[in-house]
């Protein structure tokens, strides 16, 4: 069996609830287990700042920057993103979490802006469902939402057409059968001031499964995860 250093001792990273609560599975563990370097330990990036990476392990979340052999053997597209899984060591120098590896990506969400080469920015990596939010009050660009389809179905990820602000819209529900259609994607309208259709988002909150929400600003992003969560999370607009 696979184990891991760590400060409680050597743990089964097959084993680890910790990490599974983050979508850690058996075949991630064989692909960790197949870096030979003894002192790593398995994380995932939850969130990265101008030359910082957060990860979250086994023992909880901590920052971590790449070791400077993984900088200079990185290509474009392979500095860690959030969403990575990824090898860390405990820098002999400082005890700082250096990020040693990254584990193969299932999928990965790329930004598409204009005049920039594909591949150029990765947003999310190793996400299972891909929401992509567009707002129901009128301006409901369909080239627009085609194009974040497209960025999902590239990814990897499954994407899932929420269409926002459902209670400002008299034909909802026809907008979103129709779009279904077009699309060929799940399209569901919700509101998060109304509740409606946040009930039907609830087959896609599977334990240990990755959910990415993209969509255009002021669509109704952070509305709806702190509708979700119950709580303010994310900061909205006043
Ligand atoms: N009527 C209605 N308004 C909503 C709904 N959800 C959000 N809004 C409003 O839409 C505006 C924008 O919502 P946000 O949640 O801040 O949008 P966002 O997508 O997070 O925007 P950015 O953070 O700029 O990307 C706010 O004034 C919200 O109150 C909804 O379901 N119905
Ligand atoms: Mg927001």
């Amino acid at each position: 069996m696979t184990t891991v250093s760590s400060a409680a001792g050597r743990i089964p990273a097959a084993l680890s609830p910790a990490l599974e609560a983050w979508g850690w599975d058996s075949a991630r563990a064989s692909e960790f287990a197949s870096l030979t370097e003894g002192s790593l330990w398995p994380a995932r990036v939850i969130a990265q700042h101008r030359g910082m990476w957060l990860v979250v392990g086994q023992k909880g979340e901590t920052a971590a920057t790449p070791t400077g052999r993984f900088r200079h053997d990185a290509e474009e597209g392979e500095m860690p993103a959030v969403g990575d899984w990824v090898a860390c060591v405990h820098s002999p120098h400082d005890g700082e979490a250096r990020i040693d590896a990254l584990l193969p990506r299932r999928s990965a969400v790329r930004r598409r802006a204009a005049g920039r080469r594909p591949g150029a920015q990765i947003v999310g990596a190793n996400v299972d469902t891909l929401f992509v939010a567009t707002s129901l009050n009128g301006d409901l660009n369909p080239r627009r939402l085609e194009r974040y389809v497209a960025m999902g179905r590239e990814s990897g990820a499954e994407p899932v057409v929420l269409l926002t602000k459902a209670d400002l819209s008299v034909d909802a529900a026809a907008t979103a059968a129709r779009l279904e259609a077009d699309l060929r994607v799940p399209v569901v309208a919700i509101s998060s001031l109304s509740g409606v259709g946040l009930e039907a988002m609830a087959r896609w909150f599977i334990p240990r499964k990755t959910l990415a929400l993209v969509g255009s600003s002021g669509v109704g992003k952070s509305t709806l995860l702190n509708c979700l969560a119950g709580e303010e999370l994310w900061p909205g607009r006043s």
